[in-house]
């Protein structure tokens, strides 16, 4: 039996290069590169499968997402209904978030858009720079990506609080929970750091209506938004129109609605906004293939697997 890669948009080679020197006594083979018989495939490791190849795979036990995130997966009209899948939970890739996420908060908070401006203009002029303790930072989806976020800004000195689907009696912050929650959490919210999956629930979220009831009295004057959760939470016309109206005083968007950014999204010309190309933690073979081959092991020692996915809830 076999272990499958599949990935639309990642090439193959390194990840196979890291699994034969990991688990050399499996058969791995690249969909799309190898020829295989598909009833010989006993693990799928996918990022964005094509369609209909998880449903060709009749032997298939157990599906890993090579990423963090599996809307994509959860999407997909062919994902075999009783395969679990597993998605990755990993330090390498929790560690680069919370790099990413601390760069954008202070990017916006010690306003160095604006003095990257003013060297380019050959202009020596100081600015007023609230310090972190001024600053209440929300952040949107406390799981394993934001509870990191969250520990790094408030080591920064960020008066760091959560959101998310449950309660978390436990958190070393305050973290509130469900809808009827959200707006009490925005209206004390300066910098606003989303790290949610893409769900029903969660689609289109990040919207006008939404950074109308961000606070206005912080040190910052308007608010400011950060995304690396998925592009379908947030709506990029109202954050352009936002940045644009000065109702948001700055963002950074690592995810979007439409990935690449088409060349004619009002984004690229917005003020005060940070674009980087769904790059804040990319997942690396050398950390994720051990996890994977980890809980191959697990699996055939009958132990189980761990960070399943909830298929109901969608991540
Ligand atoms: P987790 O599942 O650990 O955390 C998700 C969090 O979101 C949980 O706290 C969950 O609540 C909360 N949540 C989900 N739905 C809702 C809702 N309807 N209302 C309120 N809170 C909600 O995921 P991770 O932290 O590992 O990853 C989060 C996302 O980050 C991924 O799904 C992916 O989309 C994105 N990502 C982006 C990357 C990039 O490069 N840009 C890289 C990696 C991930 P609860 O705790 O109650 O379940
Ligand atoms: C992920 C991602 O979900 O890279 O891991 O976006």
């Amino acid at each position: 039996m076999s272990v499958l890669f599949t990935s639309s948009d990642w090439s193959w080679e390194r990840w196979i290069a890291v699994l034969n020197r990991v688990a050399p006594e499996r058969r791995v083979l690249v969909h799309g590169v190898h020829d295989y018989d598909p009833a010989t495939i006993r693990y799928a490791l996918t990022w964005k499968p094509p369609e209909g190849l998880l449903s060709s795979l009749p032997g298939l036990e157990v599906i890993f997402n090579l990423g963090a995130g599996v809307d994509a997966l959860m999407a997909a009209p062919d994902l075999p209904p009783r395969v679990p899948v597993v998605r990755l939970v990993d330090d390498d890739l929790t560690y680069r978030m919370g790099e990413w996420v601390a760069l954008q908060v202070l990017t916006h908070h010690r306003k160095a858009l604006a003095f990257l401006e003013r060297q380019r203009a050959h202009r020596w002029e100081s600015l007023d720079q609230p310090i972190a303790s001024e600053l209440r930072v929300g952040i949107m989806g406390y799981g394993v990506l934001g509870s990191h976020a969250a520990r790094v800004l408030s080591t920064i000195g960020y008066r760091v609080h959560g959101w998310s689907r449950s309660p978390k009696p436990d958190a070393p912050i305050e973290v509130v929970a469900g809808a009827d929650a959200l707006d009490a959490f925005l209206a004390r919210t300066d910098v606003l750091v989303c790290l949610l999956p893409l769900t029903a629930e969660t689609r289109g979220l990040l919207d006008g209506t939404l950074i109308a009831k961000l606070a206005t009295d912080g040190p910052l004057g308007a608010s400011i938004l950060v995304n690396a959760g998925r592009g379908g939470v947030q709506v990029e016309a109202d954050i352009a129109a936002a940045l644009a109206s000065g109702a948001l005083a700055g963002a950074s968007l690592d995810v979007f609605e439409t990935e690449p950014l088409p060349a004619d999204s009002p984004l690229w010309e917005a003020p005060n906004l940070v674009i980087t190309p769904h790059v804040s933690a990319v997942s690396s073979p050398e950390a994720v293939i051990p996890y994977v081959v980890r809980q191959m092991e697990a699996w055939e020692a009958g132990e189980g697997l761990s960070n399943l996915v909830d298929r109901g809830r969608g991540y």
